[in-house]
Formats: structure tokens, C-alpha cells, sequence
């Protein structure tokens, strides 16, 4: 019987840390990273790892006939902020590998898939405070337009042809083993790294402009969670909204000041702050509790306690 895990993207913000944590379960050698360019040494000496360009569905089949692969994570994407750059190539990247992996769950190649979605599925029309699972979406990202279609598409392909594809609306994720690229949340993991570097930050946000935010080990628990609940819980095949915590780039100074009282912050927002300011200020996530049993850990003290204690190391 297939039994390993395929993640393509395994190099980025939040393929890294799941590949270590998957690898910490079911053992290095039945978790195969992939990514289209090597990534760090750590996770590149911890397990099997396939050059692979997502959009190539032939390379892309024949990796998982060749690593018996049972479970997709595809988590290669580009993020909010270069999106607006690169429409077209976003676009392409986001819907064409989405659809390589939904089509290996038709073909009944693979047996169960995750794939990422975002806060950046609401727009400027969607109530910003404890944005509700069900409620108005008008994304004015290419990102979110490409993370909406995809949740649309995973919903049809679970219903018109079975496919077992489970998903998240991630918030901005905070980590310290890799950095994030190319996102309007990046700020926040940013700022810990140059408090520790320079005692100083030049914030591309407003003080005051408030985002659902996520420490990564609680991104990765719900990700494996929801993963590993029985098939007849997971109600919602677009995907789900989950809650972390929200704070604006004012709140997130003070916390670590009291960790570093001289460290200094200024405000220089730039176009990232139109796309943040599309965004909820904070997430309902009631129907991941009720129907998977979510709750976060993280919050804002916690995660600065965290970031600081091992980026000092
Ligand atoms: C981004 O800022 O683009 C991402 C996201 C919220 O999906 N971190």
C-alpha cells in the first residue's frame, strides 16, 4: 500500500518547517521534499529531496508513481505582494499547480491533498472584524483572486469527482527557521530579525493597520491536524478560516520592547499597505474548532518570547 508524503514546495516559509515535523512523525525517508531550487542544508540532509517545478505535471506523476506517494502538501504559491507584480506568472503558478495535484486525486493517483489558502480570499467588501467562514468575498489581489478560484476549484473536485482535498485560509505566519518572500504579513517576522540585528525597523505597514497573524508551530499543528482528522469531519472542502491572533505593527514594537527596551521603529508604508488594508482584521474560525477541534496556542507574548529565543541562538 502507497504510504509516503510528497510536499512540493518543501523550501519555502512553511514547506520547511512541515517537512521537519512530518519527517519527526513518520520518519525521514517516507516524506520526499521538493522544490524547484535546493533548500537549506538542515532540510536537504534530512531526507529525500526531487528538483520539481510544479506547474510540470509530467515530472510531477512520475515523482509520485516513482516515491509511492499516497499525500500531496502543495505549497508552492506566489505570495501577495509580488503577486501585484507578476500577474500573470502568479496566476499561472497558483491555478496550474493546483490543478497538476487535483488531477493526480481524479486520476486516483494520489489519496489525500492540502493546498493553502489565505486571508487574502476576502476584500475591502467583507466585514473586517471576526470575518465569518461564509461571507462576502470580492479579493482585489491577484493573490486572492487565484486563492478563491482555488478554493472554488477544490470544492469541485471533492464533489464532482471525490477527491479528498482539505485546505486553510492561512493568516501572516511568523517563523524563525526560514524566511518568508514576498508577502504583505512578511513584515512581522522581519521586524524580530532586524530588532536583534540593528535595534532598529523601518515598517512598510501603518502603526495601526491590525492583520490576523499565526505563529508557525500552531500553523503546522492545525495543517497536520486537519490533515490527519476522519474524512466525515471535514465539512468544508474550500477551505477553512483559521484564528491565531491579531495585532498591528504598533502592538508588536511594544511587545518587544519589553525583550529589547531600546529598539526603535518607524513607519515608511509603501504599496503593500493597499493590500493589507483589503484585508480582515481578524478571523472567526468556529467551524475549525467545532468541526476538527482547533485552538490556537500562540499569542502575540508568546510568539515574541519564541522569535527572540531562537534567533539569538
Ligand atoms: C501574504 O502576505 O501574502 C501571505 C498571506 C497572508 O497569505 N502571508
Amino acid at each position: 500500500m502507497k504510504k509516503n508524503i510528497l510536499i512540493v514546495g518543501a523550501c519555502g516559509q512553511i514547506g520547511t518547517e512541515l517537512t521537519f515535523s512530518l519527517r519527526e512523525k513518520h520518519g525521514n525517508e517516507a516524506i520526499i521534499a521538493s522544490d524547484i531550487r535546493e533548500g537549506n542544508e538542515d532540510l536537504m540532509n534530512s531526507g529525500p529531496f526531487e528538483l520539481l517545478d510544479a506547474m510540470d505535471y509530467n515530472a510531477l506523476e512520475e515523482i509520485v508513481a516513482y516515491h509511492e506517494i499516497d499525500t500531496i502538501y502543495l505549497m508552492a504559491a506566489m505570495l501577495s505582494a509580488t503577486a501585484e507584480r507578476f500577474p500573470m506568472r502568479a496566476w499561472n503558478l497558483n491555478m496550474d499547480s493546483l490543478f497538476n495535484v487535483l488531477k493526480l486525486g481524479k486520476e486516483k493517483k494520489v489519496s489525500k491533498i492540502f493546498w493553502p489558502s489565505s486571508i487574502a480570499v476576502f476584500g475591502p467588501s467583507t466585514p473586517r472584524e471576526n470575518t465569518p467562514q461564509h461571507t462576502i468575498m470580492e479579493p482585489s489581489t491577484v493573490y486572492g483572486i487565484s486563492k478563491q478560484s482555488g478554493e472554488r476549484w477544490c470544492e469541485y473536485y471533492h464533489k464532482n469527482y471525490q477527491v479528498d482535498v482539505r485546505s486553510i485560509r492561512y493568516p501572516g505566519l511568523i517563523s524563525w527557521k526560514t524566511m518568508p518572500g514576498g508577502g504583505t504579513t512578511d513584515y512581522a517576522v522581519e521586524i524580530y530579525h532586524k530588532a536583534l540585528a540593528d535595534g532598529t525597523y523601518t515598517c512598510f505597514l501603518k502603526e495601526d493597520t491590525e492583520l490576523p497573524m499565526m505563529f508557525m508551530h500552531d500553523a503546522i499543528r492545525a495543517t497536520m491536524e486537519l490533515m490527519e482528522s476522519d474524512a466525515e469531519n471535514i465539512k468544508i472542502r474550500s477551505s477553512y478560516n483559521l484564528a491565531g491572533m491579531s495585532f498591528t505593527p504598533a502592538e508588536i514594537a511594544a511587545t518587544i520592547k519589553n525583550h529589547i527596551p531600546e529598539f526603535k521603529i518607524d513607519y515608511a508604508p509603501d504599496s503593500r499597505q493597499a493590500i493589507a488594508d483589503s484585508w480582515p482584521y481578524s478571523i472567526d474560525d468556529t467551524e475549525a474548532q467545532q468541526h476538527w477541534g482547533w485552538k490556537a496556542a500562540f499569542n502575540l507574548e508568546k510568539t515574541t518570547e519564541k522569535m527572540l529565543e531562537n534567533l539569538k541562538k
